[in-house]
């Protein structure tokens, strides 16, 4: 199972940045407890808005953990508690780059696969899994996390607007979770709420081709231009759970904090192969009997 992700490419139709939308913070309406019985607005927020957002659901011991150990693959350079060394260049699974050139953002995945205490944090989380399964209905055991992601503050000017992607159809629900509090501007996943809805149509036609068709990226374009992205704050513990067809990003970090997350990616089944659905179907086809009937 590879993870890729669509990100905008250079055929991407230009259109300057000042036409898009800044983000905004999520409203409180869309933040909800760790009671694993969703409500009928959590649905309702999932389904209209493609996130849920709850608060309290990883526990201090393994936030603190995990915070640890992705401080420990940093460069030995990096000191926790002095910004000024959060600079250089830096490896992660995916390319040894400067800090400042990857916008701040660091990957840490594959290096992590054989520890199963991180996989732990995420599936085996009973908050989380029972959340996902009054979303799926069922849920198989994730064959790996995605890994540690943090968000490194790298001067970018507050003007410069968040830019979307869509990830590949590898899983259906997406989860964040913050292991340090995440302060506005300072990294938070970051959602355009309701594009799920639309880019259903899109990936009916079109399927997930890797690069992704121009279709594809004219939509997430015009959708851009369109929706005024969320950006997610939050304290340690909470667990953003997202619908694997919307638009999102991590934020730009303009605080003086490592937004610190784990990802993770949670599906029916392992591996996991999108229905053979039509444009006009309904986009929840599959999906719990809870999300369908609500
Ligand atoms: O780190 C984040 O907040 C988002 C990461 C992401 O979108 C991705 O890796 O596909
Ligand atoms: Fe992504």
């Amino acid at each position: 199972m590879k993870l890729r992700n669509l990100f905008r490419k250079p055929q991407a139709p230009a259109v300057s940045d000042s036409s898009y939308l800044p983000s905004i913070p999520i409203p409180d309406a869309c933040v909800f407890g760790n009671e694993p019985n969703l409500s009928d607005a959590e649905i309702a927020c999932f389904k209209t808005h493609g996130i849920l957002v709850k608060t309290d659901i990883l526990s201090e011991d393994d936030c603190r953990r995990a915070v640890d150990r992705c401080w420990e693959l940093l460069p030995p350079h990096f000191n926790r508690d002095e910004p000024d060394t959060w600079q250089g260049m830096v490896k992660d699974c995916c390319v040894t780059k400067s800090l400042h050139s990857r916008n701040g953002r660091v990957k840490f995945r594959e290096c992590l696969r054989s520890e199963s205490w991180v996989y732990d944090i995420v599936a085996q989380n009973p908050l989380i899994g029972k959340t996902v399964a009054v979303l799926l209905g069922t849920v198989a055991p994730p064959n790996h996390i995605r890994g540690l992601y943090p968000v490194f503050p790298v001067g970018i000017p507050s003007e410069r607007p968040p830019g979307p992607h869509t990830d590949m159809q590898i899983f259906q629900v997406g989860t964040v979770g913050y292991l340090e509090e995440v302060a506005p501007h300072g990294g938070g996943f970051t959602v355009w709420p309701g594009s799920h809805l639309r880019l259903h149509e899109q990936f009916a036609f079109n399927g997930c081709t890797h690069p992704p068709v121009p279709e594809l990226m004219a939509e997430v374009e015009r959708l851009r231009s369109e929706i005024q992205p969320w950006e997610i704050p939050g304290r340690r513990g909470t667990v953003i759970f997202w619908h694997h067809r919307l638009m999102h990003t991590y934020g730009f970090n303009r605080t003086k904090r490592v937004r610190q997350a784990i990802l993770g990616d949670f599906a029916q089944t392992t591996p996991w192969a999108p229905p053979d659905f039509s444009p006009s179907s309904d986009p929840w086809d599959g999906w719990s009997e809870r999300i369908r009937s609500s």
